[in-house]
């Protein structure tokens, strides 16, 4: 039977995600839409030949709505997650699970309350093929144990409404997930420092920055953060082993020899970059309601997200190296889900 979805959200990802749940992926319809833009809700809706709900209160409670989508802009997840938990229902919500720590918490001691898990965070790169070739070799000691890593994340551009924050809470908010999923670790402490600022960057923008962390074992981790970069969307991971390297495969491309050059393209769209993640995220998401047993990324990954994006944003105050407690994982979230994620 197929799952019948609402999606709270129809911007730029909510939108894709409605097309990939209606022209690529099976098992679900999307039933309903909302926005806080009605006019877009409704634009959506009627292409869909599903309905616009006037609220995402009123979308969550609608009976004929089985599971939710939150691609909203993330100050308003933490209302939604919770709602769709005192529903009952089964949550997708994109990153960040909330803006804050405390708002996560607030999501996992919902969720721990209920005994069930009803919410799966949208950390695609743990569905990503390279991550998971990555996650294989760190997995079969192919390269030692980790000693170091190298990341970069680097967009062309950003809009003006960027802020400084936002380079930890909305773009490293991936590596500080996928690092800790890939070395199964959980970071101590944080610091970010601010190299000389590119011109490209908007006044109020600190543009690039580095984010130092570092886990429980003793691994240390560098993500170089440049969301100004111009030249294209370039996602970098390198592993430093006691006895190899591994880096993230570069995403496919023809190797062209043109005008005296050999050249491979790069992307400049993250929604190019991972949209295979992006389908394989959803496709499992949506097995895992039909057989009522959520299994992605959890509430208690977002809340480690959001704790360790708290200790960076509070370094990108005061220069410090900034201390990470995350205290004890409830039992809901020590289960093992599947090998891969
Ligand atoms: P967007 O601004 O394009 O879309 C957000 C939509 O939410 C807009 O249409 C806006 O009108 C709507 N909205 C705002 N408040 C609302 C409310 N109270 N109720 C209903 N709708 C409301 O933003 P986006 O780029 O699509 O990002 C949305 C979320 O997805 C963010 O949390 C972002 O971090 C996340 N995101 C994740 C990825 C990823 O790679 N996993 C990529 C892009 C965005
Ligand atoms: C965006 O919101 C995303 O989540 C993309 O995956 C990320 O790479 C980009 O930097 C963010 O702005």
């Amino acid at each position: 039977m197929a799952i019948n979805i609402g999606v709270i959200g129809t911007g730029n990802i909510g939108q894709d995600h409605i097309r990939r749940i209606t022209q690529a992926l099976s098992g679900a319809s999307v039933v309903a839409v909302t926005d806080i833009d009605p006019a877009r809700a409704q634009k959506i809706a009627k292409g869909l030949g599903g309905r616009a709900e006037t609220t995402g209160q009123n979308l969550i409670t609608a009976k004929d709505v089985d599971a939710i989508i939150v691609t909203s802009i993330g100050s308003t997840h933490e209302e939604f997650v919770l709602a769709a938990i005192a529903a009952g229902k089964p949550v997708f919500c994109e990153k960040p699970l909330a803006t804050t720590a405390a708002a996560c918490k607030r999501i996992l001691d919902a969720e721990v309350a209920l005994g069930k898990r009803l919410v799966q965070v949208g950390f695609m790169r743990r569905y990503d093929a390279g991550y998971r070739l990555l996650k294989e070799v760190v997995t079969k000691g192919s390269i030692g144990a980790p000693l170091i890593a190298h990341c970069a994340h680097r967009n062309p551009a950003v809009g003006d409404d960027y802020t400084t924050d936002m380079a930890i809470t909305d773009t490293v908010i991936h590596e500080i997930d996928t690092m800790r999923w890939l070395l199964d670790d959980e970071y101590v402490s944080a610091q970010v420092l601010y190299p000389k600022k590119t011109s490209k960057a908007a006044k109020h923008l600190a543009d690039p920055q580095i984010v130092l962390l570092e886990t429980a074992s003793g691994i240390r981790i560098d993500v170089e953060v440049f969301v100004n970069a111009t030249y294209g969307y370039d996602i970098q991971c390198e592993l430093v082993g006691e006895t190899g390297v591994a880096r993230l495969p570069e995403p496919s491309n023809v190797l062209m020899r043109s005008e005296a050059k050999l050249s491979v393209e790069i992307l400049t769209d993250w929604k190019k970059r991972f949209i295979a993640s992006y389908d394989v995220e959803l496709q499992e998401w949506i097995h895992s309601v039909a057989s009522d047993k959520i299994a992605g990324p959890s509430s208690w990954d977002g809340y480690a997200a959001a704790v360790t994006a708290d200790a960076c944003v509070e370094s990108q105050k005061n220069g410090k190296i900034v201390e990470i407690k995350l205290g004890s994982r409830p039992a809901l979230y020590r289960q093992v889900s599947t090998s891969s994620i």
